[in-house]
């Protein structure tokens, strides 16, 4: 005899009659003879394990890199001592999607119909495999990620019961976290699953979060600033589409720059605090909801993700202490005043990057297209005017030039999505394209437990000695 109630029978129902048409809606792209994401990754990785079983095997020995002791006292700086596939940043041109810049990634991958900006799930297929998907591969995976879309009830209702006040980027790690209880690579691991088969489950994690993200992010947008109601995942929509829906904007525009938004935010190789927490956090076989939500806490530092919503505080304050008047000499002593201060001014400098970063003239480039005569755009070209030379002469900065998260807050705002502490929320989305097809890689190719070596200042005191009393 049943035990279940009415109610709870007939959700179930509901659920599982939900869950057979996404799955119905994504065997129909998938019933063409194309292979899936899965299936192409299953035939290029092992010849990529083999690869590094020879290269470690063949040229183990050989000396790559110096350290330095400033570098060891400077956050690691230049150190090359991470394997990351997806993408590496040139310090003069920026970053390259696995071998390409951002206008070929414009060029090169698949759009949505009628749309002109690239779709993030062509990047994460690029990203993962090295290769770019058909049209007709990413619509299935499109629709993939959608039929994996739905929240278990216990992270629909925590969300639901956060505390209003919590920071959005609080928050998105909680759910992330809470989805825990989904993880199919953790259930594999406790019933003792071959290493060899540890990145199958790893790729279904990454698929499923990667499902979920819109939901998530789009509910606490909801719950936090609207009024708590979600609209539903259109199984045939691409992701971008999807995500746009979700937080309640139907702009056409808007959507091309959800797409082009969670592009170029996605990677920016492995040393950042996010994508390398994602990666260390993974080498200790913590899920991947486990490793992307300790991602997730490093991309809400002010130093790295958050600076997008830094940047909007810090232009609403100059907007209102300046009065309309944007000229150069105005704004070059406001910045004079951010750095004599002490503060740093957000969006501008970069850790490896020493040039304009090429996703600020992605952006830049958007904004030019669609509203160039837009205040706050015309405010930020201003400020890219004046700022590099201020920062030259205040003559700390390596890097005088914007980063990334200069510019996306005033796009965001133009479209009407002016909530800033969501902003980095959305870039946590965008970051999960990149760092989950490295944790899948990691796996594959059987990435070891990541443990570099510390010493005490003592100990490095007496190394330079000795180091030094050797030449
Ligand atoms: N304004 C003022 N001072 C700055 C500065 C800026 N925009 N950028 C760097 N500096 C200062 C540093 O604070 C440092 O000062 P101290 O010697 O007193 O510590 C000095 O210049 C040297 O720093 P650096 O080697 O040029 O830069 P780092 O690699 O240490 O830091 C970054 C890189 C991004 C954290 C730094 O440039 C910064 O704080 N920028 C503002 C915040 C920001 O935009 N972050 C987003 C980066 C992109 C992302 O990750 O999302």
């Amino acid at each position: 005899m049943s035990v279940l109630s009415q109610s709870t029978r007939s959700t179930l129902v509901k659920h599982a009659l939900k869950n057979a048409r996404f799955q119905f809606i994504a065997q129909r792209y998938y019933s063409n003879a194309e292979k899936t994401l899965k299936e192409r990754f299953a035939e290029i990785f092992p010849a990529k394990a083999e690869e590094i079983k020879k290269l470690k095997k063949e040229h183990g020995q050989t000396v790559i890199d110096q350290v330095k002791l400033e570098q060891a006292f400077g956050g690691m700086r230049g150190i090359k001592g991470l394997v990351w596939e997806g993408s590496v940043l040139d310090p003069e041109e920026g970053i390259r999607f696995r071998g390409r810049t951002i206008p070929e990634i414009q060029k090169q991958l698949p759009k949505a119909a009628g749309g002109d900006e690239p779709l993030p799930e062509a990047l994460f297929w690029l990203l993962l495999t090295g290769e770019v998907p058909s049209e007709s591969q990413v619509k299935a995976f499109s629709a993939d990620l959608a039929s994996r879309s739905e929240l278990p009830k216990h992270v629909d209702d925590l969300l639901d019961n956060l505390p209003r006040d919590l920071h959005p980027m609080a928050q998105f790690s909680i759910g992330v976290t809470a989805l825990e209880s989904e993880s199919k690579f953790a259930k594999a691991y406790a019933q003792g699953v071959a290493k060899k088969d540890y990145w199958n489950y790893a790729f279904e994690d990454s698929l499923d979060l990667l499902g979920k993200l819109p939901v998530i992010a789009a509910k606490i947008y909801r719950n936090v600033f609207k009024d708590g109601r979600l609209a539903a995942i259109d199984p045939n929509a691409d992701y971008g589409s999807n995500l746009a829906g979700l937080l309640g904007f139907e702009n056409s525009e808007f959507v091309e720059l959800m797409r082009l938004y969670l592009t170029v935010h996605s990677d920016h190789e492995g040393g950042n605090v996010s994508a390398h927490t994602t990666h260390l956090v993974g080498s200790a076989l913590s899920s991947p909801y486990l490793s992307l939500a300790a991602g997730l806490n490093g991309l809400a530092g002010p130093l790295h993700g958050r600076a997008n919503q830094e940047v909007l505080e810090w232009l609403f304050k100059l907007r209102e202490e300046v009065k309309g008047d944007y000229s150069p000499e105005v704004i070059e002593k406001y910045l004079w005043d951010t750095l004599n201060s002490g503060r740093v001014v957000p969006g501008y400098g970069h850790a490896v990057l020493r040039k304009t970063d090429p996703r600020y003239t992605a952006q830049r480039e958007f904004a030019l297209k669609h509203f160039p005569d837009y205040e706050l755009f015309r405010l930020v070209s201003t400020i890219y005017q004046v700022a590099p030379d201020v920062l030259t002469k205040h003559g700390k900065t390596k890097n005088p030039w914007p980063n990334v998260d200069s510019h996306s807050g005033v796009l965001l705002q133009y479209y009407g999505l002016t909530e800033a502490s969501f902003y980095t929320v959305l870039f946590g989305v965008a970051r999960a394209f990149g760092v989950l097809p490295q944790l899948i890689i990691d796996r594959a190719v059987g990435a070891p437990i990541e443990r570099p070596k510390s010493l005490s200042t003592e100990k490095f005191i007496s190394l330079v000695k000795s180091v030094e009393g050797k030449n």
